[in-house]
C-alpha cells in the first residue's frame, strides 16, 4: 500500500516511474555548500513546497527536516525518512550513524525509510546488519525500504565508485538485502575490480543506456525498482541527456537533489517538469 501511495502520486502517478527529491546534503556535505547556491533552500518548508509544486513522487529527508514540515504539509507529498546519516566533519572509514527509527517514520506518516550502505567500506558488514534489522522492522510495520547503495572504501578506488561493475554490484547487493527501491549513481564505462574484468568482456557498456541496462539486469533482471541519483549541479542539457539514457535503459526514475534545490524555485520546477516528461515518454 505504501509503495502504491508513492507510485500513484504526483505527475508520474500511475506510470510506474518516479522522481524523488532527496535533501540530506545539508547533513552529508554541510549547509552552506548545499544551500548557498539558492538560499531559500535553507528552509525545510521551501523544500517540501518544491517537491509539491513540481508534482514529484516523494520527498526524502532526515528526521529534523521532516518534523519541521510534516504538520504544515501533511498528506501533500509521500515522505521517506532517511534513517542514517554521514557528515563531512568525521574522518575514518566510510560509515553512517543511525539517526532515526522506523517508529519515527510511522509517526510522521512516511511511506518508507531510506538507508545508505557503503559496499566496500570496512563498516559495510555492520551497515548491512543495521539495514537487515531496520528492513525487517519496516516491513513488519508496512513500510518500504529505499537503499542508497554507494560503494566506497575497501577495494573500491575513488574513480571506481561509479565504474559499471561496482555500481551493478552495489545494486545487486541492495536487491539481495530486500530493498523495495534501490538508489545508485549513474555508472561510467569501465571495470574497477580485477576479478570482474573477464566477466565484463561481453557486457555492452559503450553508452549510458547500455550501462543502465546492465545495472537493471543485476537488479533481478529488471524486477527491482532502481532509481539513479542526479549528482553535482550540472547544466540542464547534460542532465536531461543523462536522464533520457536512464529511461531508455529501463531505469525506473531519478532522485534529484542538488540539481533541483540549488536552482531557483521556478527553474527547478521547469527542469523537473522536463525530467518527468522524459519518464512519461
Ligand atoms: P544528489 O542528487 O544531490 O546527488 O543527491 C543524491 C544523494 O544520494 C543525496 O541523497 C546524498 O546527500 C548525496 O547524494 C550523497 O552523495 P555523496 O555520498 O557522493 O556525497
Amino acid at each position: 500500500t505504501n509503495l502504491a501511495r508513492l507510485l500513484m502520486h504526483g505527475k508520474l502517478g500511475g506510470t510506474g516511474k518516479l522522481v524523488i527529491l532527496p535533501v540530506d546534503q545539508g547533513y552529508e556535505h554541510g549547509p552552506a555548500r548545499s544551500f548557498q547556491p539558492n538560499p531559500p533552500a535553507y528552509d525545510p518548508h521551501y523544500l517540501f513546497q518544491l517537491a509539491i509544486d513540481a508534482g514529484l513522487s516523494a520527498y526524502a529527508a532526515p528526521l529534523g527536516s521532516l518534523e519541521q514540515g510534516s504538520d504544515t504539509f501533511a498528506g501533500e507529498v509521500p515522505l521517506i525518512l532517511k534513517v542514517n546519516s554521514a557528515n563531512s566533519l568525521a574522518t575514518g572509514v566510510p560509515d553512517q550513524a543511525v539517526t532515526a527509527s522506523v517508529d519515527d517514520a510511522l509517526r510522521l506518516g512516511c511511506v518508507g525509510i531510506g538507508f545508505t550502505m557503503y559496499p566496500g567500506s570496512d563498516q559495510c558488514f555492520a551497515m548491512q546488519e543495521e539495514l537487515r534489522e531496520l528492513t525487517r522492522e519496516a516491513k513488519s510495520k508496512g513500510l518500504m525500504t529505499v537503499v542508497w547503495s554507494y560503494p566506497r572504501g575497501g577495494a573500491v578506488t575513488k574513480s571506481g565508485e561509479t565504474a559499471l561493475d561496482i555500481v551493478a554490484y552495489a545494486a545487486h547487493m541492495a536487491a539481495l538485502m530486500g530493498a523495495t527501491i534501490i538508489k545508485v549513481k549513474p555508472p561510467k564505462a569501465g571495470v574497477d575490480l580485477k576479478a570482474a574484468e573477464k566477466a565484463y568482456e561481453t557486457v555492452k557498456q559503450d553508452t549510458l543506456t547500455d550501462r543502465i541496462r546492465h545495472v537493471m539486469q543485476c537488479s533481478y533482471a529488471g524486477k527491482r525498482i532502481v532509481v539513479f541519483s542526479g549528482g553535482d549541479a550540472k547544466d540542464a542539457d547534460s542532465l536531461l541527456k543523462e536522464i533520457g539514457e536512464i529511461n531508455a535503459g529501463g531505469g525506473f526514475g531519478s532522485i534529484v537533489g542538488r540539481n533541483s534545490f540549488q536552482r531557483s524555485h521556478d527553474d527547478a520546477v521547469a527542469l523537473l517538469d522536463k525530467i518527468i516528461g522524459i519518464y512519461k515518454g
